[in-house]
């Protein structure tokens, strides 16, 4: 039987992750050569990001085939192997399931594109306005607006993402026959999970204009989300887990997806404290993140998914997400540290750790300069919006060095010297890689990756960390966000110094044994800059 509480997932970017033939993009070998340092690292499965047919107009995301595997990734035959090898070190492979919208070079769209009915029922073909121009005033999650018109046709298609994304209509039930049958070929072949992408969305409540905003409220939570999430579970049955990316969802919506009892989705992404930063929820302005805004966030979700039943996805790091370490943290001073207490609010929280490549080695922002630089087609999209809106060139390479996807789609940092490829990177490479790396990290006791290891053995050790209630502890100082978890008689305490100066501790902990701490010699009378440490009450 799946027990969620004892995964810990790994997320692979197959693109920057190992090249294994030179062509400067990662590859499903090049995975396979990194197995035995993921297993090294003690995690329990490995979620790989698209890696099917696609035209790439985002990176994979807009999937023109489901059952195969885009060449430049590699075939089937290196999917199973992948399979078989991790399983053979204990890991399991998780697969994304983009099931929101095709390609528009999917096989379905063309065919509904040369007029053919039944394929234009796979997805939203609408007419006109009355007055003329797209159907609804929705706006693409990537800019402009969310309808493509197709003159030969003389209709529009939805799309909330890229013009190259078309929204698949889940009230056809051939739609979700389809699915269905895409889900038997991946469990065939082995796969033991499947993160559903912006999963929330599949359900559109009626097609007319947003009088008040972008026409989120018109697809986002729909009233059969939950009908088709079911239909979902019913077909894998309870042993495959699954995660469902939930766009603005409300926390009751994320505990009903996922309480067990619904059987719904397993747990889920939701995205609140990643927007701490994000003035009037704006992600293209930029203002500093107050740490007393990310640590309530983090409580609210943590108490309300507890009280409800529901289980959190636990991340700071994704492939649609700046580096946490640059963000939340310090990338300059201190660097281990705040990476490492990234790390334990990740590892010790209620919910299913997520581990981004390169988290584990303190990776940070890529510190572009150029708009060269840029691969994804939400930054160049948003580049191009803010530069329109009258902001200069600087302040809008400024926005984007703080918050493009392409930060986390850096190049793996093996070596000193890179390591990723031997080839030219399809993405150039974070320059600190000289001293940011897996190569260095390995040889030093004290490095990010030895202490995610310590975490993750620790974790392990720990039904109150696994499975136990969260409780925050108040401390007489803010800065330090400070929480319990508790399991019978098994009492974990986890302190977070949020401030790069000494803070004194001035509640009694002292029938507590220290069990990990990011600072050699813990003083038990105050924490050091940017310390976490682990306690275990012991009278
Ligand atoms: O992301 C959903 C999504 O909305 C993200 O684009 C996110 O909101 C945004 O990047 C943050 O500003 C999923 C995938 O993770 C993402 O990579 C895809 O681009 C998107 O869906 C469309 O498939
Ligand atoms: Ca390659």
């Amino acid at each position: 039987m799946l027990d969620l509480t004892k995964e810990i997932i790994y997320q692979i970017y197959p693109r920057s992750f190992q090249d294994s033939n030179g062509d400067g993009i990662g590859d499903i070998q090049g995975i396979i050569s990194r197995l035995d340092y993921l297993e090294m690292l003690g995690v329990s499965c490995l979620w790989l990001n698209p890696v099917y047919p696609s035209p790439g107009c985002d990176n994979g995301y807009d999937v023109a085939d489901y059952k195969e595997i885009d060449p430049v990734f590699g075939n089937l035959q290196d999917m199973k192997k992948l399979i078989e090898e991790a399983e053979k070190r204990g890991m399991k492979i998780m697969l994304d399931m983009v099931f929101n919208h095709t390609s528009t070079e999917h096989g379905w769209f063309k065919r509904a594109l040369s007029g053919e009915k039944k394929y234009q029922d796979y997805y939203f073909f609408k007419a006109p306005a009355p007055g003329g121009g797209p159907p609804t005033n929705w706006k693409s999650k990537f800019g402009g607006t969310c309808w493509e018109y197709v003159p030969n046709l003389g209709l529009y298609y939805l799309h909330l993402f890229d013009k190259g994304q078309a929204d698949l209509n889940w009230e056809n039930p051939q739609v979700r026959k389809e699915i269905m049958e895409v889900l038997d070929f991946w469990l065939e072949l082995g796969v033991k999970g499947f993160r559903f992408d912006v999963i929330n969305l599949i359900s559109k409540r009626a097609f007319e204009d947003d009088s008040d905003g972008d026409g989120r409220s018109y697809y986002t939570d729909g009233p059969k989300v939950e009908q088709y999430l079911k239909e979902i579970r019913a077909h894998i049955g309870e042993d495959i887990f699954t995660v469902g990316e939930l766009s603005s969802v409300s926390a009751e919506r994320c505990a009903a997806y996922t309480k067990p009892e619904n059987r719904e989705l397993s747990m889920a992404f939701h995205f609140h404290h990643l927007k701490v930063d994000y003035p009037d929820g704006e992600k293209w302005r930029l203002m500093p993140f107050d740490f007393n805004h990310l640590r309530e966030t983090l409580h609210e979700w943590d108490m309300k998914m507890q009280e409800k039943g529901g289980w959190s996805a636990l991340f700071f790091n994704c492939h649609d997400q700046p580096r946490s370490l640059s963000r939340f943290g310090n990338d300059r001073r201190y660097q281990a540290r705040w990476a490492k207490l990234l790390a334990s609010l990740t590892l010790t929280r209620r919910g299913t750790p997520y581990i981004y490549q390169g988290e584990e080695i303190g990776m940070t922002n890529a510190g572009f300069e150029c708009l060269d630089d840029y691969r994804d087609v939400e930054s160049l999209n948003s580049y191009q919006i803010l530069r329109d809106n009258g902001l200069s060139e600087e302040e809008t390479l400024q926005i984007l060095a703080a918050r493009s996807r392409d930060n986390a789609r850096t190049p793996m940092q093996w070596r000193r010297e890179g390591g990723f490829t031997e080839g030219e990177p399809w993405i150039s490479e974070n320059q600190n890689k000289r001293t940011v790396n897996v190569e260095d990290s390995l040889k030093d006791p004290e490095s990010v990756f030895h202490f995610y290891r310590e975490l993750i053995r620790l974790r392990k050790s720990s039904d109150a960390i696994q499975k136990g209630r969260i409780e925050m502890i108040r401390m007489d100082n803010d800065s330090i966000y400070a929480y319990k978890r508790s399991y019978g008689d098994e009492e974990i305490v986890c302190l977070h110094n949020f401030t790069e100066n000494k803070l004194p501790i001035r509640r009694d902990f002292k029938d507590h044994q220290v069990l990990l701490s990011s600072c050699e010699k813990p003083d038990q009378t105050c924490l050091s800059p940017c310390e976490c440490r682990i306690l275990k009450k012991t009278a």
